[in-house]
C-alpha cells in the first residue's frame, strides 16, 4: 500500500508539472504490475488481442511465513500496463479431488475451449497432483470435467518428495499435439489425449542442469524454448530444441535471483509484436517476500541465433503495448 500511495502522489506531480506544460507526461507500468494483492506463479495466455494473466493467491499474513493459497486469479489486458482482475474463476475446492494449496498452473486454449491445467493438494493420494479444469471463456468459471487428477505421486515413485507433481505447463504443437511438461526435482512430460483432459502413453523425464521446478514451454521462429527455475533459490534458465520432445540443449541463465523471493517462475509470451517475460518477486510491500509475491513484468529479447538475452528485471516495468 505505501508503494501504491507514493506511486499516486508521483502522478500527481506529474499531472502538475504536466498541466504547466515542463513535462508531457508517458504512461509507465512499474513492477510489481499486480499491486492489489499478493499474487504469484503467473502463467498467461494471449487470445483475441487480450493477455489474460493466471496466478496463485499469496495468502499468508504476517508474522506467519508459509505458502497458504486458496484460490487462483484471472486478470486481464489489453496493453500489459492496465490489468483489469475478473472475479475469482477457480478454487481447489471446485475439484473433486483435491484438497487445498492453489500452486502454478496454466491455462491453453483449443478449439474455443479453455483448459485450466492446475497443482493442488489431492484429497486422498498423499501429495500435490496435477489436474485439469475447463471453461467456455478464458476469465472461467472453471468446471472440473474428470473429478480425477491427471497426475498423482504414486505415479512418479522415483523422487522421494511429497511436492514432484507441481508446475504444470501445456504446449499444443502445430500438428495439434499437445504435451504437458511439469516437476519439481525432475522435469517430466507426457502426452495429452485430443480432448486435453487425459494423458496418453508414458511419463518422460529430461535432465537439464540445476532443474528445480517450474518448466514454461514457448515457441519462437521454428525452436522450442524450455525455461525452468535453476537451483535454491532460484534463479530462472532455459534450454532449446527443434523438437518438443526434445533433445534439450541447455543455454544457460536467463533471468537472476528475483529480488526479496526465494522463487522466480515465469512464463513467456509475445503479444502484438513484443516479448515479455513474467515473473514474481517480493517487492510489493515490505510484509513482501517469499510468501507474499508480486507479478512482475520485463521485456525479453531474442538473438539473432534464437538464444535469449539476459533478462533485465526493471523497477519500471513495461510501457503500455497499443
Ligand atoms: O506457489 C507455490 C510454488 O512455489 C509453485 O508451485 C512453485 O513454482 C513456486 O513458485
Amino acid at each position: 500500500m505505501t508503494r501504491l500511495t507514493t506511486f499516486t502522489s508521483k502522478i500527481a506531480q506529474l499531472s502538475l508539472l504536466s498541466a504547466i506544460g515542463i513535462f508531457t507526461p508517458v504512461v509507465q507500468a512499474a513492477n510489481p504490475a499486480i499491486t492489489n494483492t499478493f499474487t504469484a506463479d503467473p502463467a498467461a495466455l494471449v487470445h483475441n488481442n487480450i493477455v489474460y494473466l493466471y496466478a496463485g493467491h499469496d495468502q499468508c499474513k504476517p508474522p506467519r511465513n508459509g505458502y497458504e493459497m486458496h484460490e487462483w486469479l484471472v486478470y486481464s489486458s489489453d496493453d500489459m500496463v492496465n490489468w483489469q482482475e475478473h472475479p475469482v474463476p477457480l478454487k481447489p475446492a471446485d475439484l473433486a479431488w483435491a484438497k487445498d494449496e492453489a500452486w502454478a498452473s496454466q491455462v491453453v486454449e483449443k478449439d474455443g475451449k479453455f483448459y485450466w491445467y492446475v497443482t493442488a493438494q489431492h484429497k486422498t493420494i498423499h501429495g500435490k497432483a496435477i489436474g485439469v479444469a475447463v471453461s467456455d471463456s478464458p476469465t472461467g468459471p472453471f468446471t472440473d470435467p474428470r473429478g480425477t487428477a491427471l497426475i498423482t505421486n504414486d505415479m512418479t515413485t522415483d523422487t522421494k518428495i511429497s511436492w514432484d507433481d507441481i508446475d504444470p505447463t501445456v504446449f499444443i504443437d502445430d500438428d495439434g499435439q499437445a504435451y504437458m511438461y511439469w516437476g519439481n526435482q525432475k522435469c517430466r512430460w507426457i502426452k495429452l489425449k485430443s480432448n486435453m483432459i487425459e494423458t496418453e502413453g508414458e511419463i518422460h523425464t529430461v535432465d537439464l542442469p540445476n532443474y528445480t521446478e517450474a518448466p514454461w514451454i514457448h515457441k519462437h521462429g521454428d525452436w522450442y524454448y524450455l525455461s525452468y527455475a535453476y537451483g535454491f533459490p532460484e534463479k530462472t534458465a532455459y534450454a532449446m530444441s527443434k523438437s518438443i520432445t526434445g533433445p534439450w540443449e541447455y543455454k544457460g541463465i536467463l533471468n537472476e535471483l528475483a529480488g526479496n523471493c526465494n522463487t522466480n517462475h515465469q512464463a513467456i509470451i509475445e503479444f502484438k509484436g513484443k516479448d515479455y517475460f513474467i515473473y514474481h518477486n517480493g517487492g510489493l510491500t515490505t510484509d513482501g517476500g517469499s510468501f507474499r509475491r508480486s507479478v512482475c513484468i520485463d521485456y525479453l529479447y531474442y538473438n539473432d541465433d534464437g538464444t535469449i538475452k539476459r533478462i533485465i528485471m526493471t523497477s519500471e516495468g513495461v510501457s503500455p503495448n497499443n
